[in-house]
């Protein structure tokens, strides 16, 4: 047998004997280096192999690490240890890998970042086996080999078809612990935008799941007390009409039908939301190729998709040249764009990217300009980060090559294993500004788009005063978690926002919760709005 096993060749099989199953535990561990007590979003890899886990094992132990870090005395001689990385904590999972062997529990990784670098897991974070690609499907072979003996040191997952796509086990969350659920309706994105490697490593052909299995999940999410959803999408907007025209043109009859049968399939799951309490709220990841489509944006408001991150990423003609984002509007047109979204009640969460070749010290400014004249509701500022799996990352490594800065003695394409606390914040050399100025800049403009006085202001865009206040909460939230922590490059300054997110975190999950409804009619089997509840008799008013 090759080293690698494939999982096209496998029927999945849960075959495990009783006494061997019984003798041993599966642990799922999310890695962090910061953890919050609560969190924001529920990751959703730990309850898709939490239900990937044959019965046979007994529930797994999920753990977290972004509300508490694991207590390895857990882990036992015997027991198989589940851990997914991406580059930002791919050395915390390292440092649990070699803690989980060296306890004498089998180790196997996998995530994006082990399935881009699997011989690093081996080396550095004491794998017996990683898993390339999608786990759904090739999991349970993995345990049942490792409780068999017969554990191989690669597996390719690939990339399972959506309708082999494992619905999350929720009954395995931890209950009061985080804000928001997350479900995932469409994987892959045929965009090809040079800082994301979605593209390369999900595909860029859409998997989109059926619209039963995401409403079942959701009501699921919504019987456990979630009334907030993310759906955990690369991008929820597939099929643009610069597509349906292309494929038009081309006369490519095919693709023109796979592309209204997508497009189709969007506008069906909307429908099924729409039907669904009018409490519940969803937040996904959509391109501003949307603001082009009224008839969309007006099913994504009946449908309570009440937000959406859209990647801005640059306000110039020039900034979306270097990021090969070129269905993305600059300047005014993208003002009105932005603003497209809000007149048809989705909120925008815009992310920029700074220190982009072409940025200039003024596009700093101008950046906070559009993002406040656009009227998004939440903004992002990342520094440009080269991730593995992109183009820039390529790049990026190809030129500095063997000549590559070095910190703590590793070399600085390699960032991700460097301390937390001594990572460089800017990687690419910059034409005209130093990396200490990018810094500095993003910084400023965070602090000017968070500011209260502003803060206070775009919480008009909520209806009462409660939630005015629940606004200006969330935002000093989400401000602390994701600027300080990733742009300070003072630790007194990391810690106290970490201190601060912690103590506002509990207050703020308390505004995302709904009495869970345990009796709640099944939406699928009884469809049609509002009939939902009748059978439950519960209240859905919400608790916070
Ligand atoms: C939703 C999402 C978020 C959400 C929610 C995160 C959360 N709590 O879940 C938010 C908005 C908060 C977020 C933030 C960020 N994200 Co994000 N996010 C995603 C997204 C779109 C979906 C993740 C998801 O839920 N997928 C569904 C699950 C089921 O899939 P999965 O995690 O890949 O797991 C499958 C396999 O990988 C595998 N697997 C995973 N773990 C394990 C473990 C074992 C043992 C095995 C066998 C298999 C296995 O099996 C799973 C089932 O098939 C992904 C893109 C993507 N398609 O995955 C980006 C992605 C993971 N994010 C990315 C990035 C860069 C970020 C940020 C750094 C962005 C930023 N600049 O702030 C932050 C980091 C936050 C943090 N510290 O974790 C990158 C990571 C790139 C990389 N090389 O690491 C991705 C890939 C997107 C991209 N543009 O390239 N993100
Ligand atoms: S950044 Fe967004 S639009 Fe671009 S390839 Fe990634 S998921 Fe697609």
């Amino acid at each position: 047998m090759s080293e690698a096993v494939s999982v096209q060749y496998f029927p999945v099989r849960a075959t495990a004997t009783s006494v061997t199953a019984r003798a041993m535990s599966v642990h799922l561990v999310n890695p962090s280096h910061i953890s919050f007590g609560v969190g924001v979003i529920t990751p959703r890899w730990l309850f898709v192999l939490g239900a990937a886990t044959p019965a046979a094992y007994g529930p797994p132990n999920i753990v977290d690490e972004t509300l508490e870090p694991l207590d390895i005395h857990t882990v036992n001689s015997g027991d198989i240890v589940g851990i997914g990385i991406h580059t930002g904590n791919a050395l915390r999972g390292y440092e649990i890998g070699t803690a989980a062997r060296a306890r004498g529990a089998t180790v196997v990784f996998g995530g994006i970042h082990a399935t881009l670098y699997p011989d690093e897991a081996h080396e550095l974070g004491g794998a017996h086996a990683v898993v390339r690609g999608d786990g759904d499907v090739v999991w349970p072979l993995v345990i049942d080999h490792a409780a068999h003996g017969t554990l191989q040191r690669r597996y390719e997952g690939g990339r399972v078809d959506a309708d082999r796509f494992v619905p999350a086990r929720w009954d395995l969350l931890p209950s009061g612990r985080y804000m928001w659920g997350s479900v995932q309706t469409v994987r892959g994105c045929p965009k090809h935008c040079s800082f994301c490697s979605v593209w390369r490593t999900d595909g860029q052909k859409p998997r989109q799941r059926s619209v039963d299995s995401v409403v079942q999940e959701i009501v699921d999410l919504r019987r456990h007390g979630f009334r907030f959803v993310a759906l955990a999408d690369d991008n929820f907007y597939p099929v643009a009409l610069a597509d349906l025209s292309m494929a038009e043109r081309q006369r490519n009859l095919t693709r023109l039908e796979q592309l209204r049968t997508l497009r189709a399939e969007r506008f069906e799951l909307m429908a099924r939301l729409a039907e669904l309490p009018s409490d519940m709220v969803f937040f996904t990841q959509i391109t501003m190729e949307a603001a082009e489509d009224d008839t969309f944006l007006d099913a994504m408001r009946r449908a309570n998709i009440k937000g959406a991150l859209v990647g801005v990423e640059a306000v110039t003609p020039e900034g979306l040249k270097d990021v090969h984002k070129n269905f993305n509007d600059a300047g005014e047109a993208l003002v009105q764009r932005l603003k497209k979204f809000r007149e048809h009640g989705v909120h925008v969460l815009g992310s920029f990217i700074f220190g982009l070749p072409s940025d200039r010290p003024s596009t700093f400014e101008a950046t906070a300009d559009v993002a406040e004249r656009a009227g998004v509701a939440f903004a992002q500022f990342v520094m440009l980060t080269p991730y593995p799996g992109t183009v820039d990352f390529e790049a990026w490594e190809k030129k500095v090559g063997e000549s590559a800065d070095r910190v703590a003695g590793i070399p600085i394409t390699r960032h991700w294993l460097i301390p937390q606390a001594q990572r460089p914040k800017v990687y690419a050399p910059h034409p005209v500004m130093a990396p200490d100025e990018i810094r500095a800049r993003t910084q400023a403009v965070w602090d000017r788009f968070y500011s209260l006085r502003r803060i206070w202001v775009r919480s008009r865009c909520t209806p009462t005063l409660r939630a005015r206040l629940a606004f200006v909460l969330i935002s000093k939230l989400y401000r602390q978690m994701y600027a300080n922590t990733g742009i300070a490059t003072d630790s007194a300054r990391v810690n106290r926002a970490n201190r601060w997110a912690r103590l506002i975190a509990r207050p703020c999950r308390r505004l995302f919760v709904a009495r869970p409804l345990p009796a709640w009619e099944n939406a699928l089997s009884q469809p049609g709005p509002r009939k939902l509840f009748a059978a439950s008799g519960d209240s859905l008013r919400p608790e916070g």
